[in-house]
């Protein structure tokens, strides 16, 4: 599949869109190539916030302005649990400002808790009165990330919002079978990679180590990160987009323990598309894509130094998920 599409991309179609991602200005307009490129071929341009969203925000009113603060109580810091159910559950204080999780039963949507299992797409957590369950979550130690976000996932980036823990499971679930919430939402899945790169077709090593057996959950394995480094957390895009939500697409992300260059600090985010040319995002707030072609699509976010290599921290920094466009 790489193949074929990389057969589409001529080199110099690959530098315009490096120009245009470096730009990431409204106006970074590829133009030029629009009109050379191929049938079919995805040309991405950074779009300023869409309008859509101005007006939530402002019908929001003060709510987009809260600054939400949260703690993890279960599970508890380095807690072993026994069996392979875990029992998340948050408190939520702050200046909420009426910011409160809730999913509105006629349009599906609201504010949420985004809470992710390793280094897994994140789950949607909307009631926090009722219990949030990680039900065959796999044997040994497990990472849980968690944060407050907008009915349209942007997440909130004060501090206090971004939660990090980790526990052992002891005894833990099936392996073979996803990781799921009470409500059967995948958190993890064994069987399918949302890392194409490391899937066992694109790197049969990955399938020969012990510790990966084909699953994903391999580069989950909390021991290796440190909640005190700098560390990225992927957050959008994930899943399926339809119709007027595939156009743009948002990025956003959660950044602990460091700055991006445009704000004091020596790192950056380097994110790219289907394996194409990198764009940068040098300031942390999330970025809007427009120009995707219907089909699956891979995003990878990476944090970098100033030497553009990934910061290490458990694996963590370099993520990369599928995601699928329907027009
Ligand atoms: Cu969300």
């Amino acid at each position: 599949m790489t193949i074929k599409k990389l057969s589409l991309l001529s080199f110099s179609v690959f530098a315009l869109l490096t120009t245009g991602c470096q730009q990431a200005n409204e106006n970074g307009n590829t133009t030029a190539t629009t009109a050379a490129s191929p049938p079919g071929l995805q040309n991405l341009t950074v779009v300023s916030r869409p309008q859509k969203i101005e007006e939530m925000m402002k019908d929001r009113g003060e709510q987009d302005q809260a600054k939400p603060v949260l703690a993890i109580v279960s599970p508890a810091k380095n807690a072993t649990i026994n069996g392979s159910t875990v029992e998340v559950k948050l408190t939520l204080s702050g200046d909420l400002k009426g910011y409160m999780p809730h999913k509105d039963p006629a349009t599906g949507k609201g504010n949420h808790i985004h809470v992710i299992l390793d280094n897994q797409p994140y789950e949607a957590y909307y009631e926090l009165g009722q219990p949030f369950e990680l039900r065959n979550v796999s044997e040994g130690a497990h990472t849980l990330r968690v944060f407050a976000s907008r009915p349209w996932h942007e997440s909130y980036k004060n501090d206090g919002n971004f939660q990090m823990t980790t526990f052992v499971v002891k005894g833990g679930g099936d392996a073979s079978k996803p990781t799921t919430t009470k409500d059967g939402q995948t958190m993890a899945n064994p069987t399918k990679s949302p890392k194409s790169e490391t899937s066992p077709a694109a790197n049969p090593g990955a399938a020969a180590s012990p510790s990966r057996e084909g699953k994903d959950m391999a580069a989950s394995n909390a021991g290796t990160v440190d909640p005190a480094n700098p560390l990225l957390t992927y957050s959008r895009p994930k899943g399926e987009y339809k119709g007027e939500d595939a156009d743009p697409i948002m990025i956003d992300f959660w950044l602990s323990n460091t700055r991006l260059r445009d704000q004091g600090g020596d790192y950056r985010v380097r994110y790219s598309v289907d394996g194409g040319a990198p764009g940068f995002i040098d300031k942390w707030e999330p970025i809007w894509l427009t120009g995707w072609t219907p089909g699956k699509h891979t995003v990878k976010l990476e944090l970098i130094d100033k030497n553009g290599n990934v910061v290490e921290n458990g694996g963590y920094n370099s993520t990369a998920r599928e995601i699928t466009i329907t027009k």
